[in-house]
């Protein structure tokens, strides 16, 4: 009777966990996961900033739900307020946007009223519903979100806005200014000119508010690793090259080279790595090269920069129940989501900030938004230079010269090695098929070679709820089901003895 194979897992982020988990449970015995750091989560990854855990990745279980497996995982944990437990929480559905209480300042110093920018914020919403309908029908007025929205808004502006004054309509496409860098966040992308229309409603929402770890997103990857056998993970362990085989009936198991010299022989190997990774090494990391199809998905896909800007203050200068704080550039009525000096104002990217909560456990602490090569130029400045252009924006947004934070703390996601920006995003050019071509193990099924060498996991591999934590766990249990199930058919469950 044949044996399990042994496997080889590259990335211990919660793809490669959960890939780790269901085979063990499984009874598989030879797994091995080989991380390139010294921690387990990659970008999950829950930082300090004085007394406050703060998320450096992923922050929220988007649609904390049944369906999703990382809130059903957090409930049996017990990390979870009770909040986020209740029916009525789970049945929230908002679409993947939540409505938070926003404050709205502008560039001249004033707090708005959210009247006053609501129906720009009405028209955008109702816009973004309209593209999520979208699903490859061909045909689209244009080829990109970010085209589209501003040519609906033209359309809209001549028609629904005629009769407003020119400063209020002025207002309004600068608010839809901010809402088109939201979404850049959102969507992890540089602009949305580079989001494919066609493909957006790919994506999939659950339901349920969102809700986020009281004790930090890390407490779920320690669990999870706490139920895995010690040694399982070797850390610090970059995988150089993964060998395969495309040749006919070829016996020899694939092999994989690490950094340190170190080959190890694998009948499979469950590569996690991120897609920015993949976009930056793919041509050194696969022997033989990756074929066609893959390599030019790879290339296709969109795999941008959302980074964090946490900050510290005394006191805050924002309303009681506020969630999110808008800056809105009085200069950007072109609709704008990319700012054309990057080292003079790559300040003008950062959308705003939301607000953590609850007081007592946070202070009064501030979580920056900003998306995009304004976000990588950030990366690149000191902790101090983007201390002061963010205070400086601050204070001249409140009008107030002397509000000054205590601290700040940022991510830095495209200068990792390891991640090389934040999460996949459907580009112009891209379909279903993109994300099919991923998922699909090496070699081909059409190949006579040994089958399932090289299988991929990872948020990038899921068809619609790619660029999440839940995503990217179903990738991780779909590639050992794989395994599972292949080798189902050699060991047939013995029958019960009558
Ligand atoms: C979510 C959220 N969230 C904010 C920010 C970021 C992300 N996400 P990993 O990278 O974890 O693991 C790979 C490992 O491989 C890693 O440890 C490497 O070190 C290792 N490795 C690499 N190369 C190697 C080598 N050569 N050898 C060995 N090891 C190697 N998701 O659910 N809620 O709030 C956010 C957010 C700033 C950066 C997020 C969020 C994304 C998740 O963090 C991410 O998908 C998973 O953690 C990835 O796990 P993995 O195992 O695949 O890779 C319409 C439309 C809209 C579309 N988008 C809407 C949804 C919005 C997404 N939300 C994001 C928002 C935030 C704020």
């Amino acid at each position: 009777m044949a044996t399990n194979g042994n496997i080889v897992i590259i990335g211990c982020g919660i793809s490669g966990i959960a890939a780790a988990h269901k085979l063990l449970k499984n009874g598989f015995r030879n797994v091995k996961v080989l991380e390139a750091t010294a921690r387990s989560g990659g970008r999950i990854k829950t930082g300090r900033l004085g007394d406050a855990l703060v998320e450096i990745g992923a922050n929220w279980i988007h649609g904390p739900s049944e369906e999703n497996p990382v809130f059903c995982l957090a409930r049996q944990y017990e990390l979870l307020e009770p909040k986020a437990l209740t029916p009525e929480n789970q049945a929230i559905d908002v679409g993947g946007h939540p409505h938070w209480i926003p404050n709205f300042f502008s560039s001249s110093g004033q707090k708005l009223n959210t009247e006053d920018v609501f129906p720009a914020q009405e028209v955008f919403a109702e816009l973004l519903d309209e593209i999520s309908e979208f699903q490859n029908q061909k045909g689209e007025p244009c080829a990109s979100v970010g085209e589209f929205i501003r040519l609906k808004v033209k359309e809209g502006e001549a028609e629904k806005w005629k009769y407003i004054d020119p400063a209020t309509r002025s207002l309004y496409l600068c608010v839809i200014s901010n809402m088109l860098k939201v979404e850049c966040c959102v969507n992890g992308a540089h602009s949305l000119d580079e989001v494919g229309l066609g493909a957006y409603g790919q994506y999939k929402t659950l339901p349920g508010q969102d809700c986020t770890f009281p004790d930090g997103f890390e407490g779920l990857v320690k669990n999870l690793m706490s139920e895995l056998p010690d040694g399982l993970v070797t850390y610090n362990c970059p995988v150089r090259c993964v060998h395969w085989s495309d040749a006919e009936k070829n016996k020899t198991s694939a092999v994989v080279e690490c950094e340190n010299g170190e080959r190890i022989p694998a009948d499979h190997i469950i590569v996690t790595v991120p897609l920015g990774y993949l976009k930056r090494h793919h041509s050194t990391l696969f022997r033989p090269p990756l074929p066609l199809h893959k390599l030019h998905t790879i290339q296709r896909l969109g795999f941008g920069t959302n980074n964090k800007i946490f900050v510290e203050f005394d006191a805050p200068w924002w309303d009681a129940d506020c969630e999110v704080i808008h800056l809105i550039w009085e200069d950007e009525d072109a609709m704008v989501d990319q700012v054309p000096d990057l080292q003079r104002s790559w300040i003008k990217k950062l959308i705003g900030f939301t607000v953590l909560k609850p007081t007592e456990r946070y202070g009064h602490l501030l979580c920056g938004w900003i998306a995009g090569h304004e976000s990588e130029y950030m990366e690149t400045l000191s902790e101090l230079e983007v201390m002061r252009d963010v205070t400086q924006v601050i204070r001249r947004f409140t009008g107030n010269p002397t509000i000054t934070p205590q601290r700040i703390l940022r991510s830095q996601w495209f200068h990792d090695p390891w991640t090389c920006g934040s999460y996949t995003h459907l580009a112009t050019g891209c379909s279903e098929q993109d994300l099919e071509n991923m998922m699909e193990p090496l070699p081909s099924k059409k190949s006579k070679a040994q089958p399932l060498q090289v299988l991929f996991a990872g948020e990038a591999t899921h068809h619609c709820f790619f660029s999440t934590v839940h995503g990217a766990l179903l990738t991780g249990w779909r590639e050992a089901d794989r395994l599972i199930s292949h080798y189902s058919s050699f060991n047939p469950p013995e029958l019960p003895k009558s």
